[in-house]
């Protein structure tokens, strides 16, 4: 196996979060290498190649930030981008950037432990191993396959697709098709192939609220406006609690009279995108159950003026608070409409087991199928972290700190874990993800500057690593390390009493907020057996995530040992 010079930063993952983070070390003048287990770049946009999968934010925001000129010049159609096209974006950031050079696909991290005699986080991967200053684990977020326990499901017959996992050579067109799991990713690619199929059935167990996205096609001023106002809508981006560049409204909801409720449902319903109809209608929402329930009506309603079977239209409508992520969509209950489109209620009659032919339920009907498709989810959050054992000071482990839920300082650091960051971890700002991970990946970035700034004995080991590994030379594990003095070690590694703190601060904000009434992958309650962890995330918002950053850095890392 290969063994890699001792570099100054290992990033894992090359999707949007260790790509930002490659760019920014590699332009610090860092010896930086990035890992991949996936063949080429795109994280989730990698792995998640089902029909219909679209990222729920609108195109102009789902991209990186900090490249103006891209921003304003790399073309885009819609209003939401489809996978294939992120993917295509993704590629195109890194080329622009000329980031694939730091880049090794096909690269699994099995193991990173702490070396304190070096300094230096040793990472076996499955091809080589590293030695580096930093490691950034970039893993994602929802990036661990959650296939469900379901009787006999190894025994079907037919081609068995999950949507993380999805194979193209399987062909659709006429066939008898099962979904289980309605989630973003079930509610969509129910919605794209509903038309080509010959039956599609809808195994359902919890139902959804979802709204229109309001897909379809820009306009050239639509373009040019956006273009004129970049700088702007980033700020205000930047400056609210989702970051989904829509109004946040701060308004009561009962405090409007129900005429003036409805249209304000009706408004943000016709303008599209579900975090618009959670936040820009009213500001109470998410943490008003009065408030919340107005809302579910709201949806109810729409749902029965939809669809035209009552049957059907009563088990899709949702009697729980509307309190998960938000979903949008693109026609997801006129679909119910067809008739080759059916939808059957779990709750009521659970699957009994999965046979050869298709899916039995309690009640002894048989749905015979095709393919089956499983749209059930994943293994958040810690899910990336359970493939790998990672091993800090005195050999705790990860998963030891985990034990009871995971915790992370500001989402990106962990006591007992030096000059480890993460990104996309535990307890980071539940927002629009691209701007989400930049601000986490700018904290990272500040806290390694800081840690360098402490360190300015480093320069001739520094600079000679750097020299070394320009001229393509050795192994600094046994010629630089030697010469590091105490001084070169300090690290960056946050104090126990700091991570608690911000860890009960996760937990008081989601206790207050109607998202912790539903379970939900949010906080590892679809995985059975986990413990339900209400803290996962921080739910204060982008703008108070950002602030608490800023002040973190100007104090000089008050929540970091000296
Ligand atoms: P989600 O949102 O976790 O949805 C998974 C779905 O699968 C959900 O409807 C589950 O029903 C269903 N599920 C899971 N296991 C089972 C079993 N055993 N039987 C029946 N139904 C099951 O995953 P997605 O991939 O759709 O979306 C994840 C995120 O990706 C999304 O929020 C966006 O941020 C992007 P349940 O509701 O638990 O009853």
């Amino acid at each position: 196996m290969a063994e890699s010079p001792a570099i100054d930063a290992l990033v894992v993952g090359a999707g949007m979060g260790g790509i930002y983070s490659t760019y920014r070390l590699s332009r610090m003048g860092f010896n930086v290498h990035c890992i991949e287990r996936g063949s080429d770049v795109g994280g989730t946009w990698y792995w998640n190649t089902y029909p219909g999968a679209m990222s729920d934010t609108e195109t102009y925001l789902y991209r990186f930030s900090w490249d103006k000129e891209d921003l304003q010049t790399y073309p885009w159609t819609h209003h939401y981008v489809y996978q294939p096209e992120i993917l295509e974006y993704i590629q195109h950031v890194v080329k622009r950037h000329d980031l694939r050079k730091y880049m090794h696909f096909n690269c699994q991290m099995e193991s990173a432990t702490w070396d304190e005699s070096i300094c230096r986080w040793r990472i076996v991967c499955s091809d080589r191993t590293f030695f580096a200053r930093y490691l950034i684990t970039a893993v994602g977020i929802l990036a661990k396959v959650k296939y469900p326990k379901i009787a006999g499901l190894e025994t079907f017959e037919g081609d068995i697709l999950h949507t993380a996992r999805w194979d193209h050579n399987v062909d659709l067109k006429q066939k008898k098709v099962g979904v289980i799991g309605n989630g973003s990713s079930g509610v969509q690619v129910m919605t794209a192939i509903a038309p080509i199929v010959r039956e599609l059935v809808s195994f359902q167990r919890h139902p959804q609220y979802s709204v229109p996205s309001c897909q379809g096609p820009v306009s050239p001023e639509y373009r040019q406006k956006i273009n004129e106002n970049y700088d702007k809508i980033w700020e205000s981006v930047f400056e609210s609690s989702v970051g989904f560049g829509h109004k946040e409204s701060t308004r009561k909801t009962m405090e409007a009279t129900p005429e003036e409720r409805q249209q304000a449902f009706q408004d943000v319903w016709d303008k599209g995108n579900g975090f618009r109809f959670l936040f820009g209608a009213f500001g109470d929402l998410t943490t008003n159950e009065e408030a919340n329930e107005e809302a579910c009506k709201f949806i109810r309603g729409k749902i029965d003026e939809i669809v035209k079977d009552r049957r059907k239209a009563s088990i899709l409508k949702p009697k729980e608070l509307y309190a998960r992520r938000p979903l949008c969509d693109s026609g997801y209950y006129d679909m119910f409409n067809r008739n080759n489109v059916d939808v059957v209620d779990l709750k009521a009659n659970p699957i009994k087991e999965i046979t050869a032919k298709g899916v039995k339920l309690s009640d002894g009907s048989v749905h015979e199928l095709d393919i089956l498709i499983l749209a059930t989810g994943f293994d958040a959050l810690v899910g990336s972290y359970s493939r790998v054992c990672v091993k800090g000071r005195e050999g705790k482990t990860l998963k030891d700190h985990w034990e009871y839920g995971p915790t992370a300082y500001g989402g990106v650091s962990c006591p007992g874990f030096p000059n480890m960051f993460l990104v996309g971890g535990p307890q980071g700002p539940f927002s629009n993800f691209p701007p989400s991970i930049e601000s986490e990946v700018d904290f990272i970035m500040k806290c390694i500057e800081h840690a360098e700034a402490t360190s300015d004995d480093d320069q001739e080991y520094v600079n000679g690593s750097r020299n070394d590994q320009a001229n393509g030379k050795g192994d600094e594990r046994s010629s630089g390390v030697a010469r590091l003095s105490k001084k070169q070690r300090r690290v960056m590694e946050v104090t126990a009493e700091a991570e608690s703190a911000w860890s009960e601060h996760c937990q008081s904000i989601a206790s207050g907020s109607v998202f912790v009434k539903s379970p939900s992958w949010l906080f590892g309650e679809n995985i059975p057996g986990r413990k339900v962890n209400v803290g996962s995330f921080y739910f204060g918002g982008l703008k108070l995530y950002r602030d608490w950053v800023k002040r973190e850095v100007s104090e000089g890392f008050p929540g970091f040992h000296e």
